[in-house]
């Protein structure tokens, strides 16, 4: 694996983790890229840089003698911006250039004189300024003008020199073949591009703000959320027991175990309401329903059918309040300690996002 590729392992075991906790499509976007390519063309004087900037875009900038290229210039096709520059005749201001421009772009683009292939002017400048990963396509110009059979230990002089760069050397000059340089379109290793590393690193350091201060935000508190449960359940049951008891008395309920069988479904529907509260208030709720009443107790309810609405109702009151009892306890049972747990695991979460993304821009 290369170090790109290790380095994209790092960044997106941070997304990954951070996904879960907080928003992360700009880091996602910043990888994606704009679709674009950005190249600052280099070389010495008179190398041919605006001439091929105007073949490669179809620019027109001024070239030769009567058209020294005396400052930056985008020059754009699609997607593609190559950046022409004022040729290197000196190394510190060489060096400056290529500062002054690596936050912008993805690579350089290095014309290279066949007739004079790197001066030490040049090599200085650009290892004084441009990182040794930072992408490199070096074209070969004026091989139009030397002997085809000198061509190779031209091009394998401008290798070898440039070695360490791992670079990319395209013979140039008058009537070369344009198809290599279809390569410069190309987008390149994000890692690698000074201009997509800017850009994943200010997005990641949005993530980790956002982490930041989402692990200074006081959580919900699990005891309180328990309480807070608990209380609109049993509010829920009084409702349920008021609506139960109201339909015993007016006979649509003649039975104990039919009262409690309806008091039930008001419980499963109170118990959906609860849970809804606690994923608005943690993302995630506890699965529990309330039983169902115990089985059909047919002694009880010959006595219901002698002893009517009355029999009826303090059925429903005995079963409403063991109910109540019962789901006090199984709330604290099903809220408190799954609530503590998730709200741990949210901590973990946290702990293991912050980490990978100071990973990931430790290596930005
Ligand atoms: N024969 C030949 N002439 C070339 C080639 N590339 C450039 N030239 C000529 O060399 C001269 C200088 O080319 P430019 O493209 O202006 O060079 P430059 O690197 O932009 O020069 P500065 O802006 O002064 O740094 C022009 O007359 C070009 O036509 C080439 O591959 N073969
Ligand atoms: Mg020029």
């Amino acid at each position: 694996m290369s170090r790109g590729a290790d380095g994209m392992a790092v960044v997106e075991r941070a997304i990954g983790l951070a996904s879960e906790l907080v928003p992360v499509d700009a880091v996602r976007d910043a990888i994606a890229g704009d679709g674009g390519v950005v190249w600052l063309v280099i070389g010495r004087r008179s190398a041919g840089k605006s001439r091929l900037v105007n073949r490669l875009v179809g620019a027109e900038q001024e070239e030769g003698l009567g058209g020294v290229t005396s400052e930056v210039v985008a020059c754009s096709d699609g997607g593609l911006t190559l950046l022409d520059s004022p040729g290197i005749e000196d190394d510190l201001a060489g060096a400056d250039l290529i500062e002054e421009h690596l936050g912008a772009i993805d690579g350089l683009l290095w014309v290279v004189d066949g007739l004079q292939p790197l001066t030490r002017v040049e090599r200085d400048a650009v290892e004084r300024a441009a990182p040794v990963d930072l992408p490199l396509v070096a074209v070969v110009s004026r091989l139009d003008l030397v002997d085809p059979g000198e061509h190779d230990a031209i091009l394998h002089r401008v290798f070898r020199l440039l070695a360490a760069r791992s670079p990319v050397v395209v013979p140039g000059g008058r009537d070369a073949d344009p198809a290599p340089l279809a390569l410069l379109r190309k987008p390149v290793d994000p890692l690698r591009s000074p201009r997509k590393k800017a850009a994943i690193r200010s997005s990641l350091e949005g993530v980790a703000q956002a982490l930041l201060h989402l692990s200074h935000a006081s959580g919900p508190d699990p005891a309180g959320l328990a309480t807070e449960a608990a209380s609109r359940f049993e509010a829920r049951l009084r409702e349920a027991q008021e609506d139960v008891a109201a339909r015993v008395r007016d006979h649509h309920i003649l039975f104990r175990d039919e009262a409690l069988q309806a008091l039930h479904g008001h419980l499963l529907g109170a118990a959906d309401d609860v849970r809804a509260f606690l994923r608005a208030e943690l993302g995630e709720a506890p699965t529990w329903k309330p039983a169902p009443p115990d089985t059909l107790d047919l002694a009880g309810q010959a006595k219901d059918l002698f002893g009517g609405t009355r029999q009826v109702l303090d059925g429903l009151q005995t079963g409403a309040d063991a109910w109540s009892v019962a789901a006090a306890l199984a709330f604290e049972a099903v809220t408190t300690l799954p609530v503590s747990r998730m709200l741990l695991q949210r901590a973990s979460a946290l702990t293991a996002a912050r980490e990978a993304v100071d990973a990931a821009l430790r290596i930005l």
